[in-house]
């Protein structure tokens, strides 16, 4: 097999049916946005410019930079974070989602809220969307195969689709699925988990205003292969606990278990914090590679307790044994 660099991959890689396909997808998402909006020659001039960007949806997602959650680091190019990804359910190389995402239906979308809450509903996406305003925040995220990434992400505080819907008192976790797709996601037939994709938080880590409920990057809507078109994003944990495409978010009692505890315990736990001092059982995760800046004499970085994010949000773990809780 052909191993190529997500920077490798120039438009003229891309074999003319996945253009083909990838063109149609983007005129219908323009062209639905922008009906919406009253803009259709605006919506005809973006679907062409994003002819020769087939990775970003071409629709734009209004959002107001929140100046309290930018880290300062350089931002990674948005053809990384578009190429370079974990999606199991499309594949498990790291050019999989990019190019097997491209069928994958995010219309019509709802994500189901129940479990312990007083309001349990059905909230289509645009509702979701709508339901607080949309921020710019700009997020390190860190992979447990020891890579990482910053990325401008657009969404807002999951906490705030919580108060909505008035959890009770038994509800100490919350649990994320995602999307299974059959007839598109191509990486169903492998069983490397057991689909489908299911993620939790602890109660108050999902309240913490740096959990985000995701709709975009980059100031557009998320390309499939980043979780389109709503996803969490948790930017103090390994980026696995961060789940894409979701279709439910069930609030339990019960911690519940998550895909990868299913698939190895002793390799992932569940709170999967970052954490320089705890080693994965099969390598370091002292050190990170940043993509997009690596080259042969590029020195990894540091990786930071809580991925730089502790003064934030270590009081939530006061106390723990975070080698045993890890
Ligand atoms: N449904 C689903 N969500 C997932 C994954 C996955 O395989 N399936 N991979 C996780 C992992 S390991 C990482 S590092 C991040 C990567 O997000 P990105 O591709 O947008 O950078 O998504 C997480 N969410
Ligand atoms: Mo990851």
């Amino acid at each position: 097999m052909l191993i190529r660099k997500p920077s490798d991959v120039l438009p003229s890689d891309i074999t003319p049916e996945a253009v083909y396909r990838d063109r149609r997808r983007l005129m219908l998402q323009a062209g639905l946005a922008a009906s919406a909006l009253g803009m259709s020659g605006w919506a005809g001039r973006r679907a062409f410019a994003a002819e020769a960007a087939p990775r970003t949806t071409g629709v734009k997602l209004a959002a107001t930079r929140n100046a309290n959650y930018v880290v300062m680091d350089k931002v990674t190019p948005f053809k990384d974070i578009s190429s370079y990804n974990n999606f199991y359910e499309f594949g498990t190389d790291k050019t999989d989602p990019f190019d097997n995402a491209g069928r994958f239906k995010t219309t019509p979308w709802s994500v189901t809220i129940d479990g312990e809450v007083a309001k349990p509903q059905t909230i289509g996406l645009d509702d979701l969307r709508r339901l607080a305003p949309l921020e710019e925040r700009i997020y390190r995220l860190r992979c447990v195969e020891g890579w990482s990434m910053v990325i401008p992400w657009t969404g807002y505080s999951l906490r705030e689709l919580i108060r909505r819907v008035e959890p009770t008192g038994n509800a100490k976790f919350v649990e994320f699925t995602t999307v299974v797709q059959q007839d598109t996601m191509t990486g169903l037939r492998t069983r490397v988990l057991d689909w489908p994709y299911v993620e939790a938080l602890r109660m108050d880590e999902a309240m913490h205003p740096l959990t985000l409920l995701t709709f975009g990057v980059y100031g557009e809507t998320l390309p499939n292969q980043n979780g389109a078109p709503v996803r969490i994003v948790v930017p103090w944990k390994y980026g696995f606990k961060s789940g894409k495409s979701l279709v439910r978010i069930r609030f339990v009692e019960k911690q519940p278990v998550t895909s990868w505890i299913k698939a190895a315990p002793q390799e992932y736990g569940f709170y999967a914090n970052v954490n320089p001092d705890v080693p994965h059982p099969r390598w370091s995760q002292a050190t990170e590679r940043r993509i997009g800046e690596d080259g042969l004499f590029t020195p990894k970085r540091k990786t930071l307790p809580f991925n730089g994010y502790a003064d934030q949000v270590a009081s939530l773990y006061a106390g723990m044994d975070l080698k045993r809780y890890y």
